[in-house]
């Protein structure tokens, strides 16, 4: 059990500079590998793995990608409740260091490189944003950022993500539950499912302009009602205690920790109640090889690539490699959703 303490990190322990630029050459020189080519070759030599940052959540403070940090949005991070300490909402496996998971992203609409979001998104705005709220409720609307916030109590989950492509992470999320948002809102019984949007904003997001992307933009992501009234299932605004830096989908995301990672749409700026199941952008994009459900499963294999294995980063010289687990380990906390469904034909 990693023990938690709010104080503040010595800058000895902060990764040096000189590693951290390093690094960043490193990236920058790197192949752009698109999503789904060839996901078990992505073997990139970790940042950590030079800088030895393990256990720590060190960084300085400017290393954050945005162009300002909205002092209320810092506070309220700041004050979150404390974690509960271990069980579902709360694994004790390590961290993946922040320079990891802040340099290996997905975030396509930055471009189709792991590194891309971290250095495409530097001067992110999320000051002003707000999210409509719209579909099948009684309070649809435009809301603020603030107002979408204000009622909710943060507090720190602890969760594995697994990526489709077959590398996983674990990462210290500050959230809370997606129900206590839907909830508010009042869905009428028309509601089933959910669809979220991704900001459109192609002057910001280069990737949305880009003639190479695939995808179609805005990325929309989706859920059942009940997988998203489901306790795991959060809004994150931070990790690593802080506010979530660009490229980890600032300032509001979804993560939902038994499915694929790309269900854990970025950057939201709508929320729809409908009645019918949504499309969704990786669907749309190959429905043969991303379905709407997309829970994590070692026994049904992508098309291109088996997912009985994941490569947990930070990864070394060599790889390290773990067996994937059915819904990403979360199994006898979702398992009966999916009761009497069969999982391969809704994949
Ligand atoms: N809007 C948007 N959300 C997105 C993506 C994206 O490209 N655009 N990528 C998804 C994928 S494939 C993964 S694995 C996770 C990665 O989240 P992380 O970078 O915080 O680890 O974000 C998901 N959310
Ligand atoms: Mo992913």
């Amino acid at each position: 059990m990693l023990i938690k303490t709010k104080k503040e990190i010595p800058s000895s322990e902060i990764t040096p500079a000189n590693v951290y630029k390093n690094r960043r050459q490193f990236l920058k020189g790197s192949v752009n590998i698109a999503f789904g080519a060839g996901a078990l070759g992505a073997g990139l030599i970790s940042p950590s793995a030079l800088a030895q940052t393990a256990g720590l959540r060190g960084r300085a403070p400017t290393e954050i990608n945005l162009a300002a940090k909205p002092d209320w949005l810092v506070a309220k991070v700041g004050n979150r409740n404390a974690p509960p300490a271990s069980g579902p909402y709360n694994t004790d496996e390590a961290l993946t260091p922040f320079q990891d998971a802040t340099n290996y992203n997905n975030f396509f609409e930055f471009g189709n490189g792991k590194g891309d979001p971290a250095s495409k998104a530097r001067d992110f705005k999320i000051d002003p944003w707000s999210v409509e709220i719209a579909g099948e409720v009684n309070k649809p609307g435009n809301y603020t950022l603030e107002d979408i916030l204000q009622p909710h109590t943060l507090e720190e989950r602890v969760y594995r993500i697994r990526c489709v492509e077959a590398f996983s992470m674990v990462i210290p999320w500050i959230g809370f539950p997606l129900a206590d948002l839907i909830s508010r809102f009042e869905p009428n019984s028309n509601a089933r499912f959910i669809e979220f949007e991704t900001l459109y904003d192609p002057e910001q997001m280069p990737g949305q302009a880009a003639r190479t992307s695939s995808l179609g933009w805005p990325y929309k992501e989706g859920l059942r009602m009940d997988e998203a009234m489901h306790p795991l299932t959060i809004l994150a605004v931070g990790m690593y205690d802080d506010i979530l830096p660009a490229q980890n989908g600032a300032p509001l995301r979804l993560v939902v920790p038994w499915k694929y990672g790309f269900k854990s749409i970025k950057s939201i700026v709508r929320i729809n109640f409908r009645r019918d199941m949504p499309n969704t952008a990786w669907n749309d994009y190959a429905a043969n090889e991303y379905g709407f459900y997309a829970n994590v499963n070692p026994q049904v294999s992508h098309p291109r690539w088996s997912q009985s294995q994941e490569r947990r980063l930070p990864s070394g010289l060599f790889d390290r490699r773990i067996p994937t687990q059915l819904f990403n380990g979360y199994a006898e906390e979702v398992a009966h959703l999916y009761q009497g469904m069969d999982l391969r034909t809704y994949f």
